[in-house]
Order: structure tokens, then sequence, then C-alpha cells
């Protein structure tokens, strides 16, 4: 986690601690503030001291200022500390249910000793809620639905974050069924999960829902049968579900699970109109079981292709796979090199060795060095001086290492005008530019950007939206008009790989590649051990049907069709 995001949630619990202790609304509200200006800042908050810039920003006056140097200094903020003493912390979700109001909270936890959203439930069913000074029958009704609403409305969660903990959660599955795959929307790589869904072969059933429900990332087991488990783990709050299905209808099952309902159902009425019935058991004709082993197998009968996860969300794909045109949809394994990679020459934490050698491990040719430029100086943004250091040891680790070709790039400022961070002399000399807008996301950002454009330097817009799935809404601009002057110009368009960012996202990248646009995949990396989130980005990239010619970076570098490489377009 970022520095920022880590004090914003700090900032967020002591507004919390205090809005439960019944204090000063308007010191709650300042805590909150400052919580949300953290949160909408680009740039990480890296050393102490860049401090001095912190208490200029809005939302952030000196006091919260001086918490923050405290916490980049210490790693803790004793406030908190002390506040935490006497509230626990699992009592703070709790301000978020409607009807639950911080009086009320407080008096449950020292009258009736709830601690959290468990005890809460149980102080609900068994009426001693109820029996508290002040509540009554009605209250407690109202207060018995929002914790429903509460429940169920929880919030969905970016693929990046969910993808790891499924993978850790199919673990000891895999040591007790043959064949063991994820599916549902994390198997699509939707860009958010509402929650996964694990399928497995089993030949001993039991034995694989006994193996998933005691998981050590379990908190909760929903409910559990004999082929199938529902479960809460610790992680995210996040429901996990399991099937356990016989090996001949794997297959059909896993089509099934895998989703979206909306191609299922499109794919039902296929069979249907082939006189077949399509069910997560298989593809019957009859009382006949016809297929069910494999997915091929399933959409073979069908008289399709076979469709890849990431595209089965009926926007053509059924269409294209009885034409026999399913897309080859660009891949991980065709990824040669990534250019968005940011060192300690900014706001990166590795020296350019290390990134080029963790590069190399990746099985990339080549890996582009971009940090900030001047003008993003929280994130250690570099002057020319610096730039030039910088340069000269790119120059230094390409002498050294072998294999791997370490390349000068920038991630340049738009500034508030329009212009660029650098002069065109200082762009030049370098192998490639991406450009950001970085401050300013309501202030003219369409005509920044395009004036950004007219530059023929510029190789790359860097997340061409600006939003983040945490909450942040993006640049205040028409997205489809910077993908049509980006197409015209042969600018390429991000697709960054950060979980909180998959910017541009798959409804954007369509869009793109119907105006004809180019696609750069990156991490965006600040740790050199980050270079294996580009999944995410190839993830997203497929979900835009996008195959290996799109994307600038499956090229070897010397072939890769920069716009600055380009005869047209300038
Ligand atoms: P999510 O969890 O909201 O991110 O989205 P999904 O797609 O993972 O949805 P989920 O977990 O409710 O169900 C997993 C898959 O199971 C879903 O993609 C398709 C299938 N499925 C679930 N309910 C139905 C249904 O009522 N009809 C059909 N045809 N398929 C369903
Ligand atoms: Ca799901
Ligand atoms: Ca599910």
């Amino acid at each position: 986690m970022k520095k920022n995001e880590e004090i914003a949630t700090i900032f967020e619990r002591i507004a919390d601690i205090l809005e439960l202790k019944g204090e000063n609304i308007f010191k709650v509200r300042a805590y909150r503030r400052a919580s949300e200006a953290l949160l909408g800042m680009d740039e990480d908050l890296s050393s102490p001291e860049r401090m001095e810039e912190m208490a200029g920003i809005e939302g952030i006056g000196k006091s919260m200022a001086g918490k923050i140097k405290e916490y980049l200094e210490t790693g803790s903020i004793a406030k908190y500390k002390d506040l935490i003493s006497d509230v626990p912390e699992t009592l703070l979700p709790l301000l978020k249910i409607q009807a639950l109001g911080p009086r009320t909270i407080m008096a449950a936890f020292r009258e009736l000793g709830v601690r959290d959203l468990e005890s809460i439930e149980k102080a609900v069913a068994d009426g001693r809620l109820a029996a508290l000074p002040g509540m009554g029958e009605k209250k407690v009704e109202n207060i018995r639905m929002g914790i429903e609403m509460y429940k169920t409305g929880k919030e969905r969660i970016s693929i990046g974050l969910a993808l790891p903990v499924a993978e850790e959660m199919m673990l000891p599955l895999r040591a007790v069924a043959e064949k063991v795959s994820l599916a549902g929307s994390a198997r699509r790589m939707r860009e958010t999960v509402g929650d996964l869904d694990i399928l497995a072969t089993c030949s001993d059933c039991s034995r694989a829902v006994d193996a998933f429900v005691s998981h050590p990332l379990v908190r909760k087991v929903n409910a559990r049968g004999e082929t199938k488990a529902s479960v809460i783990i610790g992680t995210y709050n996040l429901q996990v579900d399991l099937r356990v299905v016989a090996p001949e209808s794997y297959g059909a099952a896993l089509l099934y699970f895998t989703g979206s309902t909306a191609h299922n159902v499109k794919l039902r009425g296929r069979a249907r109109d082939m006189d077949l019935k399509v069910n997560e058991y298989g593809v019957f004709r009859g009382e006949e079981m016809v297929a069910g082993k494999r997915e091929e197998d399933v959409y073979r009968i069908l008289g399709l292709q076979w469709i890849p996860p990431e595209i089965r969300e009926d926007r053509g794909e059924i269409e294209a796979a009885l034409a026999g045109k399913v897309p080859e949809l660009v891949r991980a394994e065709d990824i040669r090199g990534d250019i968005h990679t940011h060192s300690n020459y900014s706001d990166g934490t590795n020296d350019i060795r290390t990134i080029a050698l963790a590069a190399r491990d990746m099985g990339y040719g080549y890996v582009g060095i971009c940090d900030h430029s001047a003008a993003s100086r929280i994130a250690g943004g570099m002057d020319e001086k610096k730039l030039g250091a910088r340069n000269e040891e790119i120059d230094e680790v390409n002498r050294e290492i072998r294999g791997i070709e370490v390349l000068k790039g920038i991630e340049v400022d738009i500034l508030s005008d329009g212009r660029l961070d650098y002069p065109d002399r200082i762009l030049e000399k370098l192998d490639f530019v991406i450009a950001a807008i970085h401050q300013g996301f309501r202030k003219d950002a369409a005509k920044r950007m395009k004036s950004a454009m007219d530059n023929p330097l510029v190789d790359i817009i860097a997340h061409p939206t600006g939003r983040l799935l945490s909450g942040r809404s993006g640049y205040d601009l028409d997205i489809d008009e910077i993908i049509e002057y980006a197409a015209g110009k042969n600018v390429s368009l991000e697709i960054n790989s950060h979980f909180d960012r998959l910017d541009l996202n798959d409804l954007n990248i369509l869009r793109a590649r119907s105006a004809g646009a180019r696609f750069l995949i990156s991490t965006d990396l600040h740790e050199a051990g980050m270079f294996a989130n580009i999944r995410y980005g190839v993830g997203m990239a497929r979900r835009g049907w996008l195959t290996r010619k799109d994307v600038l970076n499956t090229y070897e570098w010397k072939d890769v069709p920069l716009r600055r490489r380009s005869k047209c377009c300038r």
C-alpha cells in the first residue's frame, strides 16, 4: 500500500473513533477531509523531506501535516494509538450501517460488550439491543434491515487484489482434486469481482469440501453441502464459493460457472434451436449426454469455436465463434518488455540495476525506466541535472548487464496550461515519452491532453482517464474525444495494470480499438518485484479483444511502432 493510503486509512479511523466518542464534529470532519485529500493525490509521499509542501495542499492544514510527518518518521501516529486503546478497531465498520448511529454503537459496546458485526447481529437477534434505554422494537427492526443491506451491498474489489487471494484459496484443493479452476468474473478478468468462484472435480467430494472450508483464510462458513460450500475469508471480507463436480461434467460446469450470465443465456438459446439442452452437468439430446467433459466439447457440439473467458460477455463473441472468427487475443507470453517503471530516481524503491535484472528474469528483452518529471515534486520528479545523472546510470547498466536493454523514458507531466514539463530539447534525447496529467484534474483536462498530443515527441498517454477504482472519478474529459485524437495522431494509449487503475479498462479499450488506436500495456511499477502484475493489464486488453499487433510492447524494441518512428501524423 502506498504511504498516502496508509495514512488516509488511519485518518479515517481516527475520524471514526472521534465520532463514536461524540467528539466535536468539526474535528471529525478535519480528519475525513485530510484523508480524502491524501487519497486524491496522485503522488506517493515517500519521504519526510517533502513535508514542507504538504501543509499547502487543500484539505491538509498544519496539524494534519504534522501527523503525516510523524507517521513518515516513526511509522505510527501517537494520537491514533491512544484512541484505539479504548475502542476496538472491529467496531469502526459498524458506523457504515444505516440506522446505527455512533451513540447506539457505543452503548452496545459498553453495556452489551458488542465488538463487531457478528456480536451486534446477535444482540439484535436475542433482544438485548432492544432492551437498551431509548431503543424499542421499531428502531431495532430498522437496524436489522440496515445490517442486511450492509452485508449484501458489499463493495466489489479489484481483480488485481482478488486474483492472488483466489490462487491462495485454490492451493489446498490442488492436493485433493484432479482439476481445479477459477470460474466466475475472476476467470473472465473483470476489472472488479463481487465474489470468487472456484470449481473442482471430485472423486471423493467431501474431502475437497473439507479442504476448502478448513483453509486458514476462512473466517466464516456460510453454507456447506456435499458438493458445494460458501465461505467468507478474512482478506477483504470476500465471499468464496466452491463447487465440486464429477469429471465428466467438468467442462459444462466450468462453462456455466464462468458466465457471464448473458453469455450463458445466449448459448442456451442456441442449444434450444438445435434441440439440445445445456446445463451445468452437460449437453443433452433428450436423455442422452452428448458433451460435458471439456469446455471445447460443449462449444463444438453447438457449432462454435472455443471462446476465451475474458470475452464471454455477449458482446459479439458467439457470433464471431460461429463464423470461426474468434480473434487470437494477446497473451502474457507475448509481452516483450515493460516501459513504464519507476526507479529510485523518482518515487520507485529500487535502483536501475535491480529493475533491469528483474525484467530480465521476466524473460523481457527490454525495460523502460520512466521516472517522473520535475513538476511531480511530491513524487520526487527529476530536474534536468538529475535526469542527466539517471541517463548516465542507464548507459552504465547497459554496458554491464547482458540480455536486457534498458531504455531512457520519462513520465512527463502535462502542466496546467497544456505545456509539457520539459522542453523538446530534453525529450528528443530520450527513447520514448509518456505524458500524463497528475494535477488539476478538473482544469481543461481534455484541452491540455490534446495540446500534449500535438507535440510529436509524445508517444504515449498514461492512464488516460485518471480514474481510481478506490473512488476517484478521474479527469474531467470525454474519453472518446481523447481516443479519437490519439488514434488520429498515432499516439498510443496506456493500459495501466496497477490494481487501483486498470486504465484504460475493457470498455474504453473496445472503443479505442474501433477508432484504430494502439496500446501500451504496462505495470507502472514502483518496486522491481511487481513485473508480474502485467497480467491484469493483459486481462483488460483481452477483454477489449486486442491481438498482439494492437499492443506496442509485444514487438521487439527495434520494431515497436512508436509514434516518433512513424512517418504519418506528425
Ligand atoms: P461477480 O461475482 O458479481 O463478480 O460476477 P460473477 O459473474 O462471478 O457472478 P456469480 O458469482 O454470481 O456467479 C458465477 C457464475 O455463475 C456467473 O457468471 C454465471 C453463473 N450463474 C450464476 N447465477 C446464474 C443464473 O441465475 N443463471 C445463469 N445462467 N448463470 C448463472
Ligand atoms: Ca463471482
Ligand atoms: Ca458466486
